[in-house]
């Protein structure tokens, strides 16, 4: 954090700020944002928010948002003398804005990914803190502003949102004692999490019913499957469900490895997408079909119907762990 307190000065004695972020922004990304902006703004600044994708549905509750400017709508970009660059630190995950961070003065980069160098000429990277918001905190106290509801509620979604509401292991006694004094500047948990997880409806329950009714396992219980045909799709919309959240449920289930979703898709093929945890790999199994990805988040479009593809993904699954 040496570098710490010259940020502060920079933010105090310079006057125009770029804030920007990256690409598929979450609730840290626009969390840390608009609250940088927010106390810049306290402080008599000049601040724009910019960024390369518009803000998600999800996080439009928060005040502001509406603000926040998409870069491929701004013709005439008028010039920052100091552009900051919020929870990542290379230039390919804030798109165009890159053009926007160049033509600054000044560049600074607040993040808490691990180190690869940093775009900025400061770079604050602290991969301790738990999220981009963590560290807007501690630069907030350091202006000796008044922490507002506002600027609680950007912090504290940004934190829960990167923490997984406190369960993933970048939590700290840090984290807590930062939520305390957001708790007590009026944010009240209830409110953000209701906002945050009540975000389904009916159709995506019914769809997830229809996935989970097809659901099959191996003997030994390590690998989880579903299917989605086209009608229950359509049925619901052509509404999706991310694997992700298939995956965070199959793998409730102690001993589940591997969790499969196959949807049918319109021109007969199979889409297969495939999460697993050590050491099961999920890129094997969909390398073996032509797919890739990362070792435990893969996928592949299967040249088969639903039934077949089902069936031989199975067997393939089942020699590799009798491989392994
Ligand atoms: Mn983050």
């Amino acid at each position: 954090m040496k570098e710490l307190p010259r940020i502060i000065k920079v933010l105090k004695e310079r006057n125009s700020f770029l804030v920007t972020s990256h690409i598929h922004p979450d609730g840290d990304s626009i969390g840390a944002s608009l609250a940088l902006a927010c106390a810049l703004e306290r402080m008599g600044k000049r601040v724009e928010i910019i960024l390369e994708d518009s803000v998600p549905k999800l996080y439009q509750f928060l005040p502001g948002a509406e603000n926040i400017r998409k870069v491929s709508k701004i013709d005439d970009p008028p010039f920052f003398e100091v552009a900051c660059v919020l929870d990542c630190h290379t230039e390919k995950r804030i798109g165009s804005v890159a053009n926007l961070v160049k033509g600054a003065d000044l560049s600074i980069t607040i993040d808490h990914h691990p180190d690869e160098g940093g775009m900025g000429r400061i770079n604050l990277v602290n991969s301790s803190a738990s999220s981009a918001c963590e560290l807007i905190f501690e630069i907030i106290r350091a202006f000796k502003i008044e922490i507002t509801l506002e600027l609680a509620l950007y912090l504290y979604t940004g934190l829960v949102t990167d923490t997984g509401f406190f369960q993933f292991a970048n939590t700290t006694p840090r984290t807590h004692q930062i939520v305390a004094s957001l708790i007590q500047a009026g944010v009240v948990p209830e409110q953000v999490a209701s906002k945050l997880n009540e975000t389904k409806d009916i159709s995506w329950l019914k769809l997830l019913s229809s996935a989970l009714g097809s659901l099959r396992i191996d003997e030994e219980g390590e690998v989880a499957l579903v299917k989605l045909k086209s009608a229950a799709m359509n049925r619901a919309g052509r509404r999706e469900i991310e694997t992700e959240e298939i995956a965070e449920i199959l793998f409730r289930a102690r001993g589940v490895k591997l969790a499969l979703l196959l949807r049918e898709l319109e021109n007969g093929k199979t889409k297969l997408s495939a999460r697993s945890k050590p050491p099961v790999s999920a890129e094997e199994l969909c390398k073996a079909f032509g797919g890739g990805g990362h070792p435990q988040a893969a996928g592949a479009i299967l040249d088969l119907g639903l039934k077949e593809a089902e069936r031989a993904i199975l067997k393939e699954a089942g020699r590799l762990s009798s491989d392994r």
